[in-house]
């Protein structure tokens, strides 16, 4: 008998064939002969939508039937998504299929996925981080939202002109979202600016009221998240901003046409742009504003959810536990107050503890000029209310640290949510540490070096909130998806479970130590390797050695991360070269790639020292193709995807105390990379799994970098000491690397020889010898690969899966709930 077709949700090859050509006729207005690649792709991705929607929709009729369900709000003003459809082929299983229904349409499935425009609404790990997140708790049968903000532009396209970074505005909304479905019957309004009222209630309590200015519409838009091979699929709202449409303009002003025009601008203004910093620029008003946006529409969600599902406002922490990504969303402690006390008029008391009950904060930097603090003036003038809310939880909670502390001013000033030592600012860190009843960093020593630095204060209030969680990253993307040559081979091996339970891995151990499996490993690498080379020769021109070791640093430009410490390797081996045209080195192709802030102007210096470098290099006859230096443009998570399987070597060389935990680290090792390191962020947990001797550490510890800044640190004196150093600055002062301007690159070598706040020069002889363990190493090919392997074998704890599990165990209280059982 014929089979039966079932365009809607059939996972089968005919069904997927007939659901794309309809999709394509119906939705695109196409068919198969007249196509273009990008109906094509949202014929296919619509297909896959349809089979998403069958998934959530019975995982949240489940969900909230259960009156016991208690759902995690992931509160984050970044999701750096990635690409969707690879994910979601393998997440329902159906990569197979769709690849055949695909090519019996005529057509190539990797090409197809290739067209897909990228979500890049995040600057990089804080970002990345909530998008791994999500997907694990999709995967381990959480029921969760990831709440965020809809950003018409996402993170800037870079280029690269004459060496230079150039920013382009990312247009990802051009060619359509199939992955996306507004939901305007779920709009809410947000209020801004005015002023407020005090009135009795009919019991003749005293009641606040605040009469804003204007208000904002909030529009959700929702994004399927489907769990890995489970039948739980959660989803991402995302907030887009538009003008409230009943506001009006008459009454003030008869009749202003021009004035109603200019709201709406800036109205839909707040969704407008993601902000492409990492680190906080204070006074930036539409920052605040989108914050507070985004934050009171997820509230508001969240409570129309709970009185949906017959909740009480104040049993609100039942219902729901939010997880705060850093400071960015922590206004939303003060904006539950808000909601319970001025809009439910639940008792004061009743309100702290159900939002206590329910927040928690994400710490995820140590640097204090990242700390986010906005000038009170400015929280006045936007929402006025909330800035009254604020001042009233501080006025209780400092009377709390003064009978708690007795006398100790010093306590109260630097713990209150005031700063008040000059001109006044909110400090968003204190707010979330008043109102969360969990604190965490994201790696072990990240968290430790939280407690005795910034945060000491409140461990010694609260020490029961402190909490430790070390990052993950979710290994159907960054293995299954990324690197399917690797994937089949340890499926060969150990089968299919790993991916979804990533401790499995340790079953490859023994494979280090057989010969034919480390050939086949070898090959899976080198044959990424070509794919890469080949991208590189299409981005950049430049044409690299697939046999050479690729020693690769991507991450966003930061001196903290410390990009021109491996500049100044790559200039020694070049001198190296130079004084001797025949000597004996390990051909490296240097890879980098990194967005640098479009203001951070020694990060934009960077970019173009390196390129610089490369030009120099690259085309001395001298080298002899043996070192190239790439800088790989437009460094994001379509591009890691095709970095990550491709390297040999990771450059993870922040200074000791600086990088809170890093994430590509792990991906970096999943793919069987082996890393260069300082003992910093996870490295430190990365190194102990791996194993010391698979792993190559160099650098002062964070203790030690704290003691030489203590003793006085002399990085001229270091210079001065080390021969192949001076030579190395040296070469850039010459202009050799700027055609002959001696003051381009004058503000990097200066700052390294008089301040060197990142400790470069106290590493650098450190990481030369490193480096030439390094390449000793990589001379022996059999033990190269084992460590390799060995590496891939250990990673089972940075999956995010298990990230996610100590997030409910330690700081949630929630279980998988299994939708199937319910
Ligand atoms: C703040 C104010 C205004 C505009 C932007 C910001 C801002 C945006 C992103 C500040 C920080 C941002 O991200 C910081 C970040 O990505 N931190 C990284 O988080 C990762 C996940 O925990 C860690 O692995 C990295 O070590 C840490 O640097």
């Amino acid at each position: 008998s014929a089979p039966t077709i079932d365009v809607r949700s059939g996972m089968d090859v005919e069904s997927l064939k007939q659901a794309i050509t309809e999709h394509l006729f119906y939705q695109q207005g196409r068919n198969i002969v007249n196509t273009s690649l990008n109906d094509l792709y949202m014929a296919v991705s619509h297909t896959v939508h349809d089979r998403l929607l069958q998934h959530e929709h019975k995982t949240m009729n489940a969900v909230f039937d259960n009156n016991n369900v208690r759902l995690v709000s992931y509160m984050s003003a970044e999701f750096l998504m990635g690409p969707q459809l690879g994910v979601n082929l393998i997440d329902l299983n159906i990569m197979a299929e769709m690849e055949q229904a695909v090519q019996e349409l005529g057509f190539s499935l990797n090409t197809i996925m290739a067209q897909e425009e990228e979500p890049g609404l995040g600057n990089g790990g804080l970002g990345r981080l909530a998008a791994c997140y999500i997907d694990s708790m999709a995967s381990q049968q959480i029921p969760a939202i990831g709440y965020g903000i809809r950003y018409e532009f996402g993170i800037f396209d870079q280029v690269i002109r004459d060496g230079w970074q150039v920013e382009i505005t990312d247009k990802w909304l051009r060619n359509g979202n199939p992955w996306e479905s507004a939901r305007p019957e779920l709009a809410v309004n947000v209020k801004f600016g005015g002023h407020t009222e005090s009135y009795l209630d009919s019991n003749e309590y005293l009641r606040y009221r605040w009469k804003p200015d204007y208000m904002v519409t909030g529009i959700p838009y929702d994004t399927p998240i489907m769990g890995y091979k489970v039948p739980s699929c959660n989803f991402l709202r995302l907030w887009k901003s538009e003008a409230e449409e009943s506001f009006d303009f008459s009454s003030f002003n008869q009749g202003d046409y021009y004035k109603a025009v200019e709201y709406k601008v800036k109205s839909e203004n707040i969704s407008k742009v993601l902000y492409p910093n990492d680190e906080m620029l204070g006074g930036k008003k539409l920052r605040l504003k989108q914050q507070y946006f985004f934050v009171s529409c997820s509230l508001q969600d969240m409570m129309n959810i709970h009185l949906r599902f017959d909740g009480k406002p104040q049993d609100f922490h039942k219902r729901w536990a939010i997880q705060l990504n850093d400071t960015h969303p922590s206004v939303a402690v003060a904006e539950l107050m808000r909601i319970l006390v001025d809009e439910y008029h639940v008792d004061w008391d009743v309100a702290w503890h159900t939002t206590c009950s329910t927040c928690s904060y994400t710490n995820h930097t140590l640097l204090p000029e990242a700390l986010e603090k906005w000038p009170v003036g400015l929280f006045a003038y936007l929402i006025p209310r909330v800035l009254e809310i604020i001042f009233e939880i501080n006025y209780r909670f400092l009377k709390e640290v003064s009978s708690r502390f007795p006398g100790d001013n010093g306590k109260l000033s630097r713990m209150s949510i005031i700063d008040e030592s000059g001109e006044k600012f909110v400090r968003m860190a204190n707010l979330a540490c008043v109102g969360c009843c969990a604190i965490n960093g994201v790696a072990e020593l990240h968290t430790e070096l939280l407690k005795q630095q910034i945060l000491h204060d409140w461990v010694e209030m609260f020490p029961e909130r402190f909490h430790n969680v070390t990052n993950g990253v979710t290994p159907r993307r960054f293995v299954v998806l990324s690197n399917p040559g690797l994937s089949n081979l340890i499926i060969e091996s150990i089968g299919d479970k790993w991916p979804g339970k990533l401790d499995e891995l340790r079953k490859l151990e023994p494979f280090a130590d057989d010969a034919a499996f480390r050939e086949k490993f070898r090959s899976v690498k080198l044959e990424n390797k070509k794919i890469l080379a080949a991208l590189i020769k299409e981005r950049t021109g430049v044409v690299v050695n697939p046999s050479s070791m690729f020693d690769v640093q991507v991450k966003r430009i930061h001196e903290y991360k410390r990009q021109h410490l491996s500049v100044l390797h790559i200039i020694a081996l070049y001198l190296r070269i130079k004084q001797n045209p025949d000597i004996d080195i390990v051909p490296r192709t240097f890879i980098f790639g990194g967005k640098a802030a479009p203001g951070y102007f020694s990060a934009k210096l960077i970019i173009k020292l390196i390129n610089s470098v490369g030009d120099v290099v690259n085309n001395d006859p001298d080298v002899k193709d043996r070192l190239k230096v790439v800088f790989f443009p437009d460094f994001n998570v379509t591009n890691a995807q095709l970095i990550y399987p491709a390297a040999d070597l990771s450059e993870q060389i922040s200074t000791a105390g600086k990088e809170a935990s890093g994430t590509g680290n792990m991906k970096f090792s999943m793919n069987g990379a082996l890393t260069i390191g300082t003992l910093d962020g996870a490295n430190v947990e990365i190194r102990e799994e791996v194993g010391n001797d698979n792993f190559f550490l160099f650098g002062l510890t964070a203790a030690q970098v704290e003691d030489a800044k203590r003793n006085g640190y002399n990085p001229h004196f270091i210079y001065d000491n080390n021969e192949e150093l001076r030579n190395v600055i040296s070469m850039i002062n010459s202009g050799r690397f700027s055609n002959g301007d001696t003051n381009l690159f004058k503000p990097i070598t200066d700052n390294l020889l008089w301040h060197d706040p990142f400790m470069l020069m106290a590493d650098f002889s450190l990481y030369i010898a490193c480096q030439d363990l390094v390449a000793e190493t990589w001379k022996n090919t059999a033990e190269w690969n084992r460590m390799a392997i060995l590496n891939v074998a250990r990673m089972g704890k940075f999956s995010s899966d298990r990230s996610i599990q100590d997030y409910c165990e330690k700081i949630w209280k929630v279980k998988p709930f299994n939708i199937r059982k319910a």
